[in-house]
């Protein structure tokens, strides 16, 4: 497996999942989430409603897949990053289970190539720097099959300078 990393805008990504940080409602909202539904369309939200009326939406740290719509990716795997509580919610261990369980529906799929963002490091205010530590540590620690690459996309400057620093040393 080669991991990658990406100035930029995850929508733009030609893989075969991206990652959204959606919420536990699977309806959409602001940040990267608000951006995969505007430019992927409709399709999307149709499909995340099927999946909510079939368990009831996704809980932290797991992982749903549907269409990528309009997008160039071929599908969206939906994550629930935790909101940052202080580190007094586990919230580490939910963070390392959205990257994991991302990775294992990628492999489940046949997946070559799998783009993530940085998962609640926005809107849920989690720490950049720790937040990347986990990110770097679970997609280095996966026992790979199919994935090929595995992209980090970063779209703030800040989380793209962590990244750099901890993937070249
Ligand atoms: N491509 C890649 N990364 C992006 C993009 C983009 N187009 N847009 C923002 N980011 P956030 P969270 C980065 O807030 O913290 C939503 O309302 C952003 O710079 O999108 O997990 C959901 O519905 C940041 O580094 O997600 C949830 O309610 C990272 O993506 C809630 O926000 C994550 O920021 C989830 O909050």
């Amino acid at each position: 497996m080669q991991l990658k990393l990406v100035k930029g805008d995850i929508t733009r990504m030609t893989v075969d999942a991206i990652v959204n940080a959606a919420n536990t409602s699977l309806l959409g909202g602001g940040g990267v989430d608000g951006a995969i539904h505007r430019k992927g369309g409709p399709a999307i939200l149709e499909e995340c409603r099927i999946i909510r009326q079939r368990q009831g939406g996704c809980a932290v740290g797991e992982a749903v897949m549907t269409t990528a719509g309009k997008l160039p990716a071929q599908k969206v795997i939906h994550t629930v990053g935790p909101v940052w509580n202080g580190g007094k919610s586990e919230e580490a261990q939910k963070l390392h289970n959205c990257y994991w369980n991302s990775l294992q529906l990628a492999e489940a799929a046949n997946f070559k190539s799998i783009a993530f963002p940085n998962i609640s490091t926005g809107i849920y205010r989690y720490p950049k720097q720790e937040a990347a530590s986990i990110a770097v540590e679970a997609v280095q620690s996966f026992n790979y099959q199919s994935l090929e690459e595995v992209y980090f996309v970063c779209f703030d400057p800040e989380n793209f300078s962590i990244y750099e620093e901890l993937m070249t040393g």
